[in-house]
Formats: C-alpha cells, structure tokens, sequence
C-alpha cells in the first residue's frame, strides 16, 4: 500500500516542542510518496530544528508566533502547500504508516478524516483510565450537542482537504484545537469519517497536556462554539462513521527513502458547497485564495 499514489498532494504538519529524540522514529514511519512534510517548532531549547532539518533535508520548518499547540497547528496549516493536510505528533505515539488510511478516506469521498482509537481496529498503549474516562464525557458531551457520532473527540491525528481550512477558521492557542477542528466541521457540515488509530506511548520526554487545565479549555470550546451563531443556516452535521479496516490491516512496510512512484489518477472528492460559518467571514483572504488553488489544483495533478 506504501507505493499507492494519489493524485493529490499531501503535507504532513507536525508541531513540534523538544522532540529532538523522537523525531528520529516519527520521521522514519512516514511513507515516501508525502509531498511535503511541515514541521512547526515551538521555539524548541534542544536540537529539534536541527535534527529534523538532517533527517529530511526538504523539510520545511515553520517558527510560531505563540505559544501551544493550537497555535502551532493554524500557523502550519496556512504554511502547508498539499490538497490534503495530515495532523501528526512528534513525540512517536502517532504511527506515519497509517496516514495511508486517512488519505483514502479522504479521496474516496470524505472532507474530513477524523482517528479514533476507540473505533474498532483502533487503541491506545498510552491513555490513563482517568484521562479516557473525561475524554470519554467530552466525546459524550460533544455528541448531545452537536449530533454527531464520534468516539474519540480529544485525539490528535486527523487529515483534512485543505480547502477547508476557511470553514474551520482555526483561532484557538491550545489543546481544544482538536475539538475546535470537531465541532466547526461538524457545524460546516463536512462529510466526516473516523479512521480507526493506535496510539503508542511517547518514546521521550514528558507530556505538555495537563489534564484538568486543558480539559476544562475543551470544555469551554465545546460549549463556546455552540452558543456562537451562524451567519448562514448551519447544514445537519454528517455523522461520524467509522468506515475503513482496522488500522493495523492498512498498515504498509516500512517506507522507501527514495522518491516514490509515479502518481496515478484517483477520483477527486466531489466539490461540497460548504456552508460558511460567522467566524469564517472574518478568515483572512490567504485563505480564500489558496481554497481557489485547491480546486484548481487536484485534478491537475497527475
Ligand atoms: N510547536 C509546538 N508543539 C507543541 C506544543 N505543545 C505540544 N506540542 C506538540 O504537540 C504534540 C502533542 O503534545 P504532547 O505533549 O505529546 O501532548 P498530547 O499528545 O496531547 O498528550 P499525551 O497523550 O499526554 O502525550 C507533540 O508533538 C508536541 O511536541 C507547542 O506549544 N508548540
Ligand atoms: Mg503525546
């Protein structure tokens, strides 16, 4: 499956905060045919920026202007180039073999590729009872609210078509940023999918997430973003389904360093006249210009 190409391109954005021991792992599991791969670094003390610029020498390395992961994320996503935009981690709990199943659920029809390790074929070495058992409740919380299906709300691998950066309009600093990116696409009716994930446990170093502090900031956007009203109707939210194998039967071999193969012709993903939310009226005209790229952009590719 590593040699399957895709007639869009790819960017992997990874933020990055004293990952220079890790970086090594999480590097070495990405397949050969990304096209791009986006590290955000987080005004790092020890060598991040220099391992990672060694490891991959057309790596692009964006500094953020804040602080947090939130921050880091939005200031990558503008930065990246690719159709499609892979979310991973840099501390090795996100496997880049599996990006194989979000980039297919993507191209075969959905807007938004949402992992889950409570899917089934999904899991996690590294979530404690108590921080599963809030997740949980968010998840639980989120659903009631916003009439979608997830299972997995606080989790932080995910692809998304580009184009729909301007629907998200991602303002947030923090951890909530993978529950803002949740509920806005739910809002802006995207067609959302989850891919089943395993999480592996950090290789080094300790957790920037503190479990309360940052729960409650999730707490806060889920019912932030619901109180906030809509410029235009709001379409019925998609709901989540989980609709590929389990991860670990996507999982390709180990990544050729070489370039990868001749791209192939895959269907686009159909265009979505997706509903503009009232924070999006406000997104920058960079936005606007590349989601016309992005359209221009797929079936061109070849
Ligand atoms: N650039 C940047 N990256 C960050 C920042 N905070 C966290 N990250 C990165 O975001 C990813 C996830 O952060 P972690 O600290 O592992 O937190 P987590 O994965 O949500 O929580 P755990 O399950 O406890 O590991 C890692 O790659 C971090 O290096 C930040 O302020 N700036
Ligand atoms: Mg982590």
């Amino acid at each position: 499956m590593t040699d399957t190409p895709f007639t869009a391109s790819v960017s992997v954005v990874v933020p990055a905060l004293n990952e220079a021991a890790n970086l090594p792992h999480v590097f070495a599991t990405l397949p050969a045919w990304i096209d791009e791969v986006v590290l955000v670094d987080g005004n790092s003390t020890d060598d991040t920026v220099a391992v990672a610029r060694a490891l991959r020498p057309g790596l692009r390395v964006v500094t953020q202007t804040r602080r947090g992961k939130g921050n880091a994320l939005t200031e990558g996503f503008a930065a990246a180039t690719g159709d499609i935009i892979v979310m991973i981690d840099a501390d090795g709990s996100t496997d880049g073999r599996e990006i194989i199943a979000f980039v297919t659920t993507l191209v075969e029809g959905a807007d938004f590729a949402k992992g889950s390790r409570y899917a089934p074929g999904g899991g996690s070495d590294d979530i404690s009872p108590t921080r599963s058992l809030g997740n949980r409740m968010l998840t639980l919380v989120t659903n009631l609210l916003y009439g979608t299906r997830y299972t997995d709300l606080c989790y932080g691998y995910n692809a998304f078509w580009a184009r729909h950066l301007g629907a998200l309009a991602l303002d947030c600093d923090g951890f909530e940023i993978e529950t803002l990116m949740n509920v806005r696409a739910a809002r802006a009716g995207l067609v959302i999918r989850e891919v089943p994930s395993h999480e592996r446990c950090r290789i080094h170093g300790v957790s920037n997430l503190h479990a309360v502090r940052d729960g409650l900031r999730v707490l806060r956007t889920i019912l932030r973003e619901r109180a906030r009203r809509t410029a235009r109707s709001v379409a019925v939210p998609s709901a989540a389904i989980p609709s590929t194998p389990a991860a670990s039967a996507m999982l390709p071999p180990a990544p050729a360093a070489s370039a990868g193969p001749a791209r192939m012709p895959l269907p686009a993903p159909p265009e979505r006249n997706v509903p503009v939310l009232d924070h999006a009226l406000h997104s920058g005209g960079g936005r606007g210009r590349r989601r016309d790229h992005r359209r221009k952009a797929v079936p061109e590719r070849a």
